[in-house]
């Protein structure tokens, strides 16, 4: 499906048949996507916001299944759309791939991520990288109440100053914090509050590059939006963007978008646009130093980690402390040998030497019994023949 070409304009991995502006075309407010690890519970929050107003189906032209449902707020209409479950957004994943394509080319007007209070800084890769797609974002800090009960405190404020988007704390399967969600990211996809993520500090040598090309591509397609991530994507040489440049996919989704989609004429060969960008990317690549996936993916892990240990507090003396320190000893790189060879050791001895202990007892304790029973019948003046039945065996 992916490869036909588009009946209507000619091109080639046509965004719009594909579906993926499919929501356009009904009557809501606004399009609100809920993104996030999987196992953070978001399906329990797609549930509880659309209830029984649900649609399930299938992402075009993929096996994954997509969730859509309506949620009213205030008298509004959003439609919500549950995004697979991911770690990132870069891998080549369907499932990364069905995200990172809806929040580009889908452009909801809100995106919700769902993050696990009690795993903060791996959460926060997804929610950075998310970031750098669309600033739209909130955060449901979910799994408050077992981070309670794990002894982790957790500050929103904190993670809300430091992020710059809003951050609501949720225990979701219990229904605390859904409203506050819902209040907030409506207000967000009706554009009445705006986030101002704080931007991902990046090493020079990826930063300057990075916005050379996103200007340039801002230059061939003008109002081209997500500029800077389409850039980022280029740099790291991802095949499918580019494709979607060649084959003018791209430029069709920004005709479609500037409400210019009839004026879009069916290309013969290469978008012209694609040529200089492609080269220009190549320029641009050479001056990185080493690989921009690494250097990237450093940046993210550095702040998530920074970012983390100011909003977590651990309290002491709590037993998820000894399950956490009992857990960093078995599984150390130090330790974590000899403490099995130790443990084998232990069942060896156990099977071979140990068990004569035991064995040892229990004859002791069936002779005694066989004394005491044999007196026991003595006492009682049973025949010989019948003790010796009974009790001798
Ligand atoms: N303790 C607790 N468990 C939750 C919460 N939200 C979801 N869960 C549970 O976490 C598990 C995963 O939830 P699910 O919604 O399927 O996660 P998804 O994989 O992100 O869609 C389920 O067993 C939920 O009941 C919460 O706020 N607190
Ligand atoms: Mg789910």
């Amino acid at each position: 499906m992916a490869r036909e070409r588009c009946a209507l304009c000619g091109v080639r991995d046509c965004l719009l048949r594909q579906g993926w502006m499919r929501w356009d075309e009904e009557e809501v407010d606004g399009v609100i996507a809920l993104a996030g690890n999987p196992n953070t519970g978001k399906s329990t929050v797609f549930n509880a916001l659309t209830g029984l107003r649900q649609h399930v189906g299938n992402w075009p032209g993929k096996t994954v299944m997509r969730a859509e449902g309506i949620l009213e707020h205030r008298g509004r209409r959003f439609k919500l759309v549950d995004l697979p479950g991911t770690y990132s957004l870069f891998s080549l994943s369907t499932e990364e791939e069905i995200a990172r394509d809806f929040l580009l080319f889908g452009r909801p007007h809100a995106t919700v991520v769902v993050v696990d209070a009690t795993n903060l800084e791996r959460n926060l890769h997804l929610v950075m990288q998310i970031l750098e797609v669309t600033h739209r974002v909130v955060v449901g800090l979910n799994l408050m109440d077992e981070a309670r009960r794990k002894g982790l405190q957790v500050s929103p404020q904190q993670l809300e100053r430091d992020l710059g988007v809003p951050v609501v704390p949720m225990a979701a399967r219990r229904g605390e914090g859904l409203e506050q969600l819902v209040e907030t990211v409506a207000r967000v996809a009706l554009g009445e509050l705006i986030p101002r993520p704080r931007p991902l500090p990046l090493p020079p040598q990826v930063q300057r590059p990075l916005e050379e090309l996103a200007s340039f591509l801002e230059e061939a397609l003008p109002g081209l939006p997500h500029a800077r991530w389409i850039a980022l994507r280029l740099l790291e040489g991802d095949g499918n963007m580019q494709e979607a440049l060649n084959s003018g996919a791209l430029r069709h989704w920004l005709s479609w978008l500037q409400g210019k989609e009839q004026e879009v004429v069916p290309l013969d060969g290469p978008d012209p646009v694609a040529q200089p960008v492609l080269e220009r990317t190549e320029d641009l690549r050479r001056r990185i130093d080493g690989s921009l996936h690494d250097l990237l993916a450093q940046a993210i892990y550095a702040e998530a980690e920074a970012i983390a240990r100011r909003a977590v507090r651990r309290r002491k003396e709590h037993p998820w402390d000894w399950e956490q320190r009992l857990d960093r000893i078995l599984t150390s790189p130090l330790w974590a040998f000899p403490i099995m060879m130790a443990l084998l050791m232990g069942v060896f001895w156990i099977t071979i030497k140990g068990a004569n202990y035991p064995s040892e007892m229990l004859a002791r304790l069936f002779f005694w019994g066989e004394d005491q029973l044999g007196a026991l019948f003595q006492f009682l003046g049973a025949p010989w023949w019948l003790t010796g039945f009974l009790v001798h065996g």
